[in-house]
């Protein structure tokens, strides 16, 4: 899944396509670099980001998802349940719901969603998120969000621990390892790593200095890649060419044919 933000502040690739044309072409891009599905947000949920109006957003997303329908899977990054309409409408075939709550949308459109879990909200996720067991607790909610869902009548369903919504980079490490038992738990999972900040704090040589989002790619592909090895449906990543290469030696490994070509 290859991420296109359409926003002036996303934390990585903010402001670098914010008009549709821009965002179309780097959507395409995307797609020519082998992305199965393109997850269009314009709203950035990085820690204290400010909300985004309803209208501003549809002006931001919308045009986009048209540009693209038909040629390749959409899925629309949103908390707002009018722009996932708006976006199945225009022909997003998939919710990405970093709230966890937008399931009845889904099921009334009759798309896939995406279930991520978060503590608290964008504003205040990273002020001191606290677990008594943070595995246990992600994974006990994701199952209950799932069930709800199943029970709404929704039929394509993913789960995702949601790293670095309110987690310290010990809760995102810990998710990490648990990726086995949480796709044991049997609906498929998604994962987001790409670019984010704990990768820079622990790949940086220097004690103390966080390497920035530009420097985060080789944490990127090793965190992708270990989520691949663990048996996740889905990586939800910026850089869809470094990550499809990985993702082909994976493959090959694995002895999958089109891994080898
Ligand atoms: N991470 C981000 C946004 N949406 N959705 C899911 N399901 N999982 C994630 O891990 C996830 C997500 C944050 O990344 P990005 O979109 O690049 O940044 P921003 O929120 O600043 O736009």
């Amino acid at each position: 899944m290859g991420v296109v933000n359409v926003t002036p502040d996303s934390f990585f690739d903010g402001n670098r396509h914010f008009s549709t044309a821009d965002a179309v072409a780097h959507a395409e891009q995307l797609l020519a670099e082998g992305a199965d599905i393109l997850d269009i947000g314009g709203e950035s949920t990085r820690p204290g980001a400010l909300p985004v109006a309803l209208d501003e957003e549809l002006r931001r997303v919308i045009p986009v998802v048209e540009a693209l329908a038909g040629r390749v899977r959409i899925s629309i990054d949103t908390m707002k349940p009018e722009v996932a309409r708006a976006a199945v409408a225009a022909g997003a075939s998939l919710i990405n719901d970093v709230t966890a709550s937008l399931a009845p949308v889904a099921a009334e459109t009759g798309v896939g969603i995406v279930l991520m879990h978060m503590c608290g909200t964008p504003q205040t996720m990273q002020e001191q998120p606290q677990y008594v067991d943070v595995v246990s607790e992600v994974i006990d909610f994701l199952n209950e969000r799932a069930g709800a869902a199943r029970a709404l009548g929704v039929t394509e369903l993913y789960v995702d621990p949601g790293i670095g919504f309110g987690k310290t980079t010990e809760h995102n490490i810990a998710l990490l390892r648990a990726l086995p038992e949480l796709v044991a738990q049997g609906t498929p999972v998604l994962v987001g790593t790409s670019r984010k900040r704990f990768l820079g704090e622990i790949s940086s040589f220097v004690p103390g200095q966080i390497l920035p989002p530009e420097e985060r790619l080789e944490g990127s592909l090793a965190t992708a890649t270990f989520a691949m090895s663990c048996g996740v449906s889905i990586v939800r990543v910026h850089d869809v060419r470094a990550t499809m290469q990985a993702a082909l030696l994976m493959d090959a490994l694995a002895g999958v044919s089109g891994g080898l070509r």
